[in-house]
């Protein structure tokens, strides 16, 4: 978590409309998404994830910006950015879809809502979608209008979400269904609530439409949640890497597909409508990808969080890279996601961490189980 370094202030990043509650929280370290800060952690990586996966949560997630499409040719836009099938998105419904260039680059992995039939939000991680948006419409001449909005997300996250939605919206919160959501307001403060986050605890989205209300909003989920001990938190890094969540950027790049990035189950390579990748992406289906990204397990002590990819090796030969990595104190090992050769020489595969020691690695599976070593 600390770095030998601290971020200097600069309205280039942008800040939050819970900025002054994250400060006044105790938040101990930022990243820089969307060009906005990120705070991710309050006490420690760890201390924030056992109140996680035993409590509930309050993330300032504003950073997740809304590239807002409206107008006549709005799905046409969407769909050619995604070979998700976004027409079957039903308004009020919530996809996870990669958007893929016309080479099979995945260009970012946005929650997509459908609010309208022509009016759709798309939730994005980190990098520029609103630009390539904006001249991919310009450049096919489509009747729409992209911009980001004044959306700010909130997530509460953790087992306790359900009852604190329920204190602080009422009992239809607890109805809704995963990736559903309704638009309401609380004290007139315009929101979305949708049930989804960063996070496999379970929990909800609000996503306010009035920057200048935040405070408001984060002191009313605040009071309600107090019975329910619920603390400021952000995504975590261990919750998250257990729960195999890609972060964008970190794990994946333009210059993977979804075959490497395991999104191939988030794609409908068939759907009817217009997409870039569809040809780039046709031509390797069903072709093993050169690499993948792996659930790995790396053996010994705790490895602290790495500023760069760490590389992997097998028999001399390089065969990948550590992307992410964390102690987790409930499997009491570290546990990682590495993206990693498929055609790799034969025998153990080793990682080299940042201060140029060594250590034993091994492939895990979907239930970090591994088989035929001792760690
Ligand atoms: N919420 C919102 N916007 C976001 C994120 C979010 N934008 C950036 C980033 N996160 C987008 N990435 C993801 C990645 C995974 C999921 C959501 C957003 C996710 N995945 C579940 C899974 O993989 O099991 C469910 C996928 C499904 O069943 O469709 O939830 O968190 N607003």
């Amino acid at each position: 978590m600390p770095t030998p370094f601290t971020l200097a202030a600069s309205p280039r990043l942008r800040t939050t409309p819970f900025h002054d509650r994250v400060l006044a929280a105790g938040a101990q370290a930022f990243s820089v998404y969307n060009h906005m800060l990120l705070p991710l952690v309050y006490e420690s990586w760890e201390a924030d994830y056992r109140h996680l996966v035993e409590r509930v949560q309050l993330w300032d997630v504003s950073v997740e910006r809304q590239v807002e499409v409206r107008g006549r040719d709005a799905l046409a836009l969407v769909e050619l950015m995604t070979p998700r099938d976004i027409a079957r998105c039903a308004i009020g419904q919530c996809k996870y879809a990669p958007l893929v260039d016309e080479h099979g680059g995945i260009v970012n992995d946005p929650l997509i809502l459908r609010l309208a039939e022509d009016h759709i939000w798309v939730s994005i991680a980190d990098s520029d979608v609103l630009l390539w948006a904006k001249g991919l419409a310009a450049g096919r001449g489509f009747d729409v209008e992209v911009r980001e909005p004044d959306v700010s997300p909130l997530a509460l996250q953790g087992p306790l979400a359900d009852d604190v939605a329920e204190a602080v919206f009422g009992p239809w919160t607890r109805s809704l269904r995963f990736f559903r959501f309704r638009e309401t307001e609380l004290d007139g403060i315009p929101l979305v609530v949708a049930r989804s986050g960063w996070s496999k605890q379970g929990g909800f989205e609000i996503y306010l439409r009035d920057g200048a209300r935040g405070g408001r909003l984060w002191d009313r989920i605040m009071d309600a949640g107090a019975p329910h001990d619920i603390r400021p938190g952000a995504p975590n890094l261990i919750e998250r890497i257990e729960s195999r969540l890609i972060s964008y950027g970190t794990d994946v790049t333009l210059d993977h597909d979804p075959f490497e990035a395991g999104l191939d189950a988030f794609c409908d390579l068939d759907k009817p409508a217009e997409y870039l990748a569809r040809a780039a992406l046709a031509e390797r289906r069903g072709r093993t990808p050169a690499r993948r990204l792996e659930r790995i397990v790396i053996a010994g002590g705790r490895i602290e969080p790495s500023i760069a990819p760490m590389p992997l090796h097998a028999a001399g030969a390089r065969a990948g890279f550590v992307t992410s990595s964390a102690w987790s104190p409930r499997q009491e090992r570290n546990v990682a996601l590495a993206m990693v050769a498929t055609r790799r020489e034969e025998g153990a595969l080793r990682v080299t961490l940042a201060d140029g020691s060594e250590r034993e690695v091994a492939v895990a599976g979907d239930d970090w189980s591994v088989s035929g070593v001792d760690f």
